[in-house]
C-alpha cells in the first residue's frame, strides 16, 4: 500500500488500492462473489468471532466495496467509510444509528425531498422530533438545540435552494454541547467541500451523483470515524442491509478517478449558464452560490473551493411557464438525479420535493416556478443556446 499522503487529484486515483494481492491488476478486480470459502470450520468460527479479519459474505464485506471505502475515507479526511446501495440507505442508516425514540434531530431549513420524508417517518413510528433551522446564528442554534437534540443534520448546498449553512459557526455550538454535526455534501462532492476537516463528523454521499459521474449507478456512502463506521457496520448497515453490490462499487471507482476534472468543468458550465440566466428578461431570480449577490456568497467563499455545478432558478410566472418552458428544451434533458455529464433540469415542487407538504416546501424557498438545473459537461454554448431558444417561447 502507498502510504504516503498525496494530492486530492492524486488520491482519486490510488488511493486505497494496491495491485499486490490481486495478481497485479492495474484496475481493482470486480470480487462477483456473495460468499467466501474458509479454510476449515475453525477458521468459520474465528471469522464470525471477529478474532481473524478476512471476508465472510457480501453483506457484511466485500474486497471491492472495501477498497472504494478506503479511497472515499481518504477523500473526505474520515477514518473510514461505509458503501451503501444508495444514497437514501446512507442516510436512513446513520439516522437510525444516532436516533432513539425520543431523540430530537435539528435539520437545515432544506433537505432532499425523501431525507423530509425519512425524518417524517422517525418522527410517526419513534417519535423522533425533527426541527427545521436556518442555523444562521449562534443565537438560533442556542435556542432550537434541545437536550436531546442526538445529531445537527446539514444539507449544503441545500437541494434544491442552494442556500449554505456555515459548518464552521454550527461546529463550534455543536461542539461545545457535544452533538456529532452529520453533513450530506452531495452537492459539492468532496473535490468542492470536506466537511471532517472543518470538524463535522459524519458525511454522506448519494454517490449516484458527483462521486459515479456517469448516471448509470444508484449509490450511497458514509464516512466517519472508525468507531463510528464500525457500530454502522455492524448494527444498521448489516442487520438492514442496504449494501452496495460489486460491480456498483467497481463503477463508483472508475467514476472517482475523474472526480476533479469533471468538476472543474461541471462548475465552468454552470457558471456560464449563471451569467446568462442572471439578467435574462424572463428570469425572476436565480440561486447559485457563485453569484456574490447570493446571501452565502461568503460562506461559499470560506468553506467551498468553487460554487458548485447546480443552478436553480424561479422563470417569471406560474407552475404551468415553468413547465412550459422546460418542455421546450432539446438537447436539456427533464430528469431528476444530478451529477451526470448531461444536463439536466427538474422542477422540485412537482418532483424531487414533492412529497413535502406545501406550507413546507414554501418555508424552505421551494415555490411553484421554481427549476433545478444540473449542469452537465456538454460545451456550455450548446446548453446556453438551448436556454436561449426555450424562454424565447414562454
Ligand atoms: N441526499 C441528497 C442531497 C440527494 O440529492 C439525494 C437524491 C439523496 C440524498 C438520496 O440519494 P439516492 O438514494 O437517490 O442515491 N437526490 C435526488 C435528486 O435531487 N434527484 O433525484 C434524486
Amino acid at each position: 500500500m502507498k502510504q504516503k499522503k498525496m494530492r486530492f487529484d492524486t488520491e482519486v486515483i490510488h488511493a486505497g488500492y494496491d495491485s499486490e494481492g490481486h495478481l497485479g491488476s492495474l484496475v481493482p478486480p470486480i470480487y462477483q462473489s456473495s460468499a467466501f470459502i474458509f479454510d476449515n470450520a475453525e477458521q468459520g468460527e474465528r471469522r464470525f468471532a471477529g478474532s481473524e479479519a478476512g471476508y465472510i459474505y457480501s453483506r457484511l464485506g466485500n474486497p471491492t466495496v472495501k477498497i472504494l471505502e478506503d479511497r472515499m475515507a481518504v477523500l473526505e479526511e474520515g477514518e473510514a467509510a461505509l458503501a451503501f446501495s444508495s444514497g437514501m440507505a446512507a442516510v436512513s442508516a446513520v439516522l437510525v444509528s444516532l436516533t432513539k425514540t425520543g431523540d430530537h434531530i435539528l435539520c437545515s431549513q432544506g433537505v432532499y425531498g425523501c431525507t423530509f420524508g425519512l425524518l417524517q417517518l422517525l418522527k410517526k413510528k419513534y417519535n423522533i422530533d425533527c426541527h427545521f433551522s436556518s442555523m444562521d446564528s449562534p443565537e438560533t442554534l442556542e435556542q432550537e438545540i434541545q437536550p436531546n437534540t442526538a445529531c445537527i443534520y446539514i444539507e449544503t448546498p441545500i437541494n434544491p435552494t442552494m442556500k449554505l449553512v456555515d459548518l464552521e459557526l454550527v461546529v463550534k455550538m455543536a461542539k461545545q454541547k457535544g452533538i456529532p454535526v452529520v453533513v450530506d455534501n452531495t452537492f459539492s462532492s468532496p473535490y468542492l467541500q470536506r466537511p471532517i476537516a472543518k470538524g463535522c463528523d459524519i458525511v454522506i454521499h448519494s454517490a449516484t451523483k458527483y462521486i459515479g459521474g456517469h448516471g448509470d449507478v444508484v449509490s450511497g456512502l458514509v464516512i466517519g470515524n472508525e468507531k463510528f463506521i464500525t457500530q454502522v457496520s455492524k448494527t444498521t448497515q448489516k442487520d438492514i442491509g442496504g449494501v452496495i453490490s460489486p460491480f456498483d462499487a467497481w463503477l463508483l471507482l472508475r467514476g472517482i478517478k475523474t472526480l476533479p476534472i469533471r468538476m472543474d468543468r461541471h462548475c465552468e458550465n454552470a457558471s456560464r449558464i449563471f451569467q446568462f440566466l442572471k439578467t435574462h428578461p424572463k428570469i425572476e431570480n436565480i440561486y447559485y452560490p457563485g453569484d456574490p449577490e447570493h446571501g452565502d456568497y461568503a460562506i461559499m467563499k470560506k468553506q467551498m473551493k468553487q460554487p458548485g455545478g447546480m443552478v436553480s432558478f424561479a422563470i417569471k410566472g406560474t407552475k404551468e411557464t415553468a413547465q412550459q418552458f422546460i418542455d421546450q428544451l432539446q438537447l436539456i434533458h427533464i430528469a431528476v438525479s444530478l451529477g451526470d455529464p448531461e444536463t439536466l433540469i427538474q422542477h422540485p415542487a412537482s418532483m424531487t420535493h414533492a412529497v413535502i407538504p406545501v406550507e413546507e416546501r414554501k418555508k424552505m424557498g421551494i415555490e411553484d416556478n421554481l427549476l433545478r438545473l444540473s449542469a452537465g459537461l456538454e460545451a456550455w454554448e450548446d446548453i446556453v443556446e438551448d436556454l436561449e431558444q426555450a424562454l424565447k417561447k414562454v
